[in-house]
């Protein structure tokens, strides 16, 4: 089959290492013939991102924090220079205080509350808003959420507020950016053993209890996750707008699990 992303270009935001879902995403697009444009948090990860970019033959590798609107000014200046048009924005990243995801939600700071709101779901809002005049040709902004913005997930917590809050915030966008034909939408991924998983209580018998529950009878490989991503930058996903698209073996759909019946 041909190339399903040759000639765009395209950025992705969040790959910290080998395991990030943003890796696994940049490798499919590059597969896929884009042109691409990685960004990094801060320099202790500098070294790792351009050795990606390198292998993925990336244009440029490019150090953002989201939470610095210098960074996300700087991000977009490189890129106008760096590319005639961007076609996709993939934005994997979240944060919150490991302290969060362990007591009851009941006990979140005010701090806490912002910090994971600002850096998991208001980033989109400036990322989207920075890159959208760049995207003249219209394309494509895709996020990554978890079943935990409208379930309770134990230790979740305030990390579920914030992909909440994200998911709302992808259909208000999809409204305002439809008609510069900007499509916004998340992906809602299985859980996936990566840095943003270590450390988290009995993250190993979460992975089990939905592979013994999902349709699929297994948890979710990153690169079913990316070629969800490459299909929502494509043309393929013209259509497809303001959505969460759930790759998660489809362990959403049930209502009662693991090996109950
Ligand atoms: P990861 O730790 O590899 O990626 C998280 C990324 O967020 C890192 O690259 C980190 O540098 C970046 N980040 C944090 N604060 C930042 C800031 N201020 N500025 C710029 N970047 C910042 O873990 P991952 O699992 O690949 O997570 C990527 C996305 O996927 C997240 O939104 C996460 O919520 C989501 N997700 C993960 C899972 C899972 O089970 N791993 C499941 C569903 C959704
Ligand atoms: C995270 C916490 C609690 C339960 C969890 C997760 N489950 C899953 C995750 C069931 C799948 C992973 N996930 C979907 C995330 O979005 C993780 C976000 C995250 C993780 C950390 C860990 C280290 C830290 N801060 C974090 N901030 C956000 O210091």
């Amino acid at each position: 089959m041909s190339q399903l992303l040759a000639g765009k270009h395209a950025v992705v935001l969040g790959v910290l290492n080998k395991w990030s879902i943003a890796y696994a995403i940049a490798s499919a697009f590059t597969r896929e013939g884009a042109s691409l444009f990685l960004t990094y948090q801060n320099e202790k990860q500098k070294q790792t991102v351009e050795e990606f970019g390198s292998e993925l033959k990336a244009a440029a590798v490019i150090q953002c924090d989201v939470t610095k609107q210098e960074d996300i000014a700087r991000l977009t200046g490189e890129l106008r220079n760096a590319a005639p048009v961007i076609d996709a924005v993939v934005h994997s990243i979240a944060f919150a205080n490991k302290e969060d995801l362990s007591r009851p939600y009941l006990e979140t700071s005010r701090d806490g509350y912002l910090l994971a709101q600002e850096v998991s779901a208001y980033s989109l809002v400036s990322v989207a808003r920075a890159l959208a005049p760049l995207m003249a040709k219209g394309g494509s902004i895709t996020t990554l959420t978890y079943l935990g913005s409208s379930r309770v997930l134990p230790n979740y917590n305030v990390m579920g507020v914030a992909k909440a809050a994200l998911e709302a915030s992808v259909r208000y966008l999809a409204h305002d950016l439809g008609p510069s034909n900007i499509r916004v939408n998340a992906i809602s991924a299985g859980p996936i053993k990566t840095a943003s998983a270590r450390g988290i209580k009995d993250f190993s018998k979460i992975l089990d209890g939905v592979a013994a529950t999902a349709p699929l009878r297994r948890n979710t490989d990153p690169a079913e996750v990316a070629d969800t991503a490459v299909f929502l930058a494509s043309d393929l996903g013209r259509g497809v707008t303001g959505n969460v698209v759930f790759v998660d073996a489809g362990f959403q759909i049930m209502g009662i699990g693991g090996t109950a019946l």
